[in-house]
């Protein structure tokens, strides 16, 4: 597979609803997309990177910089034999997972394209139906959050993930059990809190949640590891978890009792399968993470998670609570019992849309080789 060339395209995208978490609040996104040129077949996938330096250090400006001056320079030209093989070609690079995997994820669809096979076999999944659940931002008031998790219960999903940060959490999870006592319900709270809060977040083992994500320090696993020690509540690490050796770390010091896989924060498909089968010999159950994604980088994230470790319902959601419309055909729906199913006869794959992608492309640049300057 030889990889001709890269383009880079940045899309304006309002949101239908603003997404609020404990760093911020999102009303539109703008969405990276990589396209791979490998003889005559492309491959696409969306860079997770978004808008500010608040979920990690990277955001669009970092992504696009540096998959245009390094990464994308490493790999054009490059004969390779799996999409695998690329993570070793960009490990010069210290960090910008995102920006990474962004580069590898539109390899693997580049090569499952090419060898006419569902990414999700490519990847060895082996589940046909995925549990999806939903992450619920910081609303303007608790009423306003009440309705919303109403709607999506009705939908069938099958988890509610509320976004909590101090003053936006005990009240509003005594609201949610006392009118949904024994839906699966979960918490996220983006780094929000520090060990100091202790006394605080042992409130949260009254309201029985399926876990509490990322409560401490963004890139923390130690103070978990303690602080896991003092609830019965599961922790579950997000932002932590940049790579493999994170995971096992935190498996290890038991800084938490379940991991939230990103593809794109752990740097591309191929960690991504190697936190998931370590996650599944030690007894760990994981789930997929999202990150406001379109269909592009949601199809992805669908395809992971056909693993068998994926356990728990993911936040891998419709199309419809993000977008007026998505840039794939058909959107990613979900059934009435919280699930997507997928699809393994050919040309099942989700199609691009591009002529509405033309027309929300903002910039666009192509990486092509160097040739030698005389
Ligand atoms: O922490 O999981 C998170 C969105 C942006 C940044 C971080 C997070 C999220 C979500 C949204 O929770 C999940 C989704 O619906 O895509
Ligand atoms: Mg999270």
């Amino acid at each position: 597979m030889k990889v001709e060339a890269i383009t880079l395209r940045e899309l304006r995208m309002p949101l239908k609803y603003f997404f609020e978490t404990s760093f911020g609040r999102t009303e539109s996104r703008r969405v990276l997309l990589v396209t791979a040129h490998c003889e005559g077949v492309e491959g696409w996938a969306e860079c997770v990177a978004v808008e500010g330096p608040f979920f990690s250090y990277e955001w669009s400006e970092t992504a696009w910089a540096t998959i245009r001056d390094f990464l994308a320079p490493l790999l054009v030209g490059t004969n390779l034999e799996q999409a695998q093989d690329v993570a070793a070609l960009m490990s010069r690079v210290r960090g910008h997972n995102m920006a990474k995997a962004a580069l590898e994820n539109a390899l693997w669809d580049a090569e499952a394209r090419q060898k006419q096979q569902p990414l999700w076999k490519l990847l060895g999944g082996t589940l046909t139906e995925i549990a999806c659940g939903v992450s619920i931002g910081i609303q303007d008031s608790h009423d306003q959050l009440m309705e919303k998790i109403d709607t999506e219960l009705a939908a069938g999903y099958q988890r509610i993930k509320v976004k909590v940060k101090p003053g936006w959490d005990l009240e509003i999870l005594t609201k949610i059990r006392k009118r949904w006592p024994n839906i699966l319900l979960s918490c996220d709270a983006n780094s929000a809190y520090r060990l100091t809060d202790l006394d605080h977040l042992r409130k949260f083992d009254d309201f029985n949640l399926l876990m509490i994500e990322q409560p401490l320090w963004d890139d923390d696993i130690f103070q978990h590891a303690k602080l896991q020690r003092e609830l019965k509540t599961p922790l579950c690490l997000d932002e932590s978890i940049r790579q493999r050796r994170d995971a096992e770390q935190a498996i290890e010091l038991g800084a938490c009792r379940i991991i939230n896989i990103k593809v794109g924060r752990v740097g591309g498909f191929t960690e991504a399968i190697a936190v998931h089968d370590l996650c599944q010999r030690q007894g760990i159950p994981v789930w997929c993470g999202g990150m406001l994604e379109t269909g592009i980088g949601r199809a992805h994230n669908i395809a992971l998670s056909t693993l068998p470790n994926f356990r728990l319902p993911g936040d891998v959601s419709a199309s419809k609570r993000y977008w007026e419309e998505d840039i794939v055909e058909p959107e990613i729906e979900v059934t009435s019992r919280g699930t997507i199913q997928v699809r393994d006869e050919p040309g099942s794959r989700y199609k691009i849309k591009k002529d509405l992608i033309q027309k929300l492309t903002v910039r666009m640049e192509t990486i092509r080789r160097r040739t030698a300057s005389v």
